[in-house]
């Protein structure tokens, strides 16, 4: 087997999550689930080949997204992060995927970047770093970029009562989905694990308030399954543990 040599580029630790992008935390818990040694560095997302975050270097080949990086070493690896489900099951994590990276992911964004006491606490601090006269003027533009953004998407053109509920039901339905098991498709960990707790997580995170947290925290199961991936794969992060059922 080829040794790898993979540098993943990503952000640092922010708002109570080891990492801010739930892509990037994705990829960092494939890789782990892998078994593949990689080394993380910091980058912004100007310096992405596609302006996202994450990608990859692996021996000088370059990869862009969480899902092509997945596809890249699965294949150059001879690895499947899937294996031992079925045909069925993997219809049921790509459409797990999508509802967590199109559609839950974006209603996250929203209370992230468009509710003023989240904004102002979270991602406003991203231009901490710039001359104290422009930094108004820079977190006025960031906001109203990734208010278009969510305008494209769709979800941006709703209250955020519409945003609320339609999250709501994304993550009411990912309740549902994992039941009583440890992880989605049973006792061991498959490749939508990855991406179900980096979206839970960006929602549970203590460090914002929002109606996407209550509707998460209402599922004992999701707030255990998230603590136990977060204890697994960054051992190291502190994470509120959640309270043990009344006897
Ligand atoms: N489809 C991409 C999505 C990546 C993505 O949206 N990354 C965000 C961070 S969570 C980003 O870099 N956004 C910066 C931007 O859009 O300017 C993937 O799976 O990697």
């Amino acid at each position: 087997m080829t040794t790898p040599q993979i540098t993943l580029y990503g952000c640092a630790p922010a708002f109570g999550l080891p990492d801010p992008s739930p892509f990037v935390t994705k990829t960092e818990v494939q890789l782990q689930m892998a078994n593949l040694p990689y080394r993380k560095v910091f980058a912004i997302p100007p310096e992405a080949p596609k302006g996202k975050l994450p990608w990859i270097e692996d021996a000088g080949e370059v990869v862009c997204d969480s899902t092509f990086i997945r596809a890249h070493f699965e294949r150059k690896y001879g690895i499947d992060l899937d294996a031992g489900l079925d045909a069925r099951q993997r219809a049921e994590a790509w459409a797990v995927e999508r509802l967590a990276e199109d559609h839950l992911y974006w209603a996250m964004v929203w209370f992230r970047w468009v509710d003023p006491a989240n904004f102002a606490k979270g991602p406003a601090h991203f231009v901490d770093a710039a001359p104290a006269a422009m930094r108004e003027r820079l977190r006025a533009d960031m906001q109203a970029a990734k208010q278009n953004e969510l305008h494209a998407q769709g979800l941006g053109r709703h209250s955020p009562e519409q945003i609320a509920a339609l999250g709501t039901r994304s993550i009411d339905a990912l309740a549902v989905l994992l039941g009583e098991r440890i992880h989605l498709f049973g006792d061991r960990p498959h490749a939508a694990d990855a991406i179900a707790f980096s979206v839970l997580a960006a929602i549970l995170t203590p460090f914002f308030d929002s109606p996407l947290r209550a509707a998460a925290g209402r599922h004992a199961n999701l707030v255990a399954y998230v603590a136990r991936m977060m204890q697994v794969y960054y051992p190291a992060h502190a994470w509120p543990q959640p309270q043990a059922a009344a006897a």
